[in-house]
């Protein structure tokens, strides 16, 4: 089964949406398989963010992931990946659709509110860097047959 990786940011920890953000994942029929909170080192933050560490924008991403706990988790579904991106909205809040999550809560971009991981090997990576193995629990909601066919 698709995992993704989705971190509630310190801004969403601080405003008190991580509940918003567990439901919406939850009632759209994702299945919780890891949660935790952390405060991220910065050799994490660096390491998450590798990829942008060109941009202008990485030295003041990195000092914003650090500044405080952040929640952590892994999701899986049938195409969670890409359906929770949608769910999060576009990366600035401000031209992020209403009914995302950023559109929803957001107006900045250095003040985005979550994370999501953007691709199915980018989310393998990503719960490979945040999770061990056994903070991840693999099991089938009872309700399975009530949200797949
Ligand atoms: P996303 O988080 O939607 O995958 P991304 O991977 O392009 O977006 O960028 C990672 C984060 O970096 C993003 O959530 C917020 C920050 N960021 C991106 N572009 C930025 C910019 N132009 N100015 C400031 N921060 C930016
Ligand atoms: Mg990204």
């Amino acid at each position: 089964m698709e995992r993704t990786f989705i971190m509630v940011k310190p801004d969403g920890v601080q405003r008190g949406l991580v509940g918003e953000v567990i439901q919406r994942l939850e009632c759209k029929g994702f299945t919780l398989v890891g949660l935790k909170q952390l405060t991220v080192s910065r050799e994490l933050a660096e390491s998450h963010y590798a990829v942008h560490k060109e941009r202008p924008f990485f030295k003041s991403l990195v000092e914003f992931i650090t500044s405080g706990p952040v929640v952590a988790s892994v999701w899986e579904g049938d195409g969670v990946v890409a359906s929770a991106r949608k769910l999060i909205g576009a990366t600035n809040p401000l031209t992020a659709e209403p009914g995302t999550i950023r559109g929803d809560f957001g107006v900045s971009i250095g003040r985005n509110l979550i994370h999501g991981s953007d691709a199915i090997e980018t989310a393998q990576s990503e719960v490979a860097l945040w999770f061990e193995d056994g903070e991840l629990s693999s099991w089938k909601p009872s309700i399975t047959p009530w949200i797949y066919e």
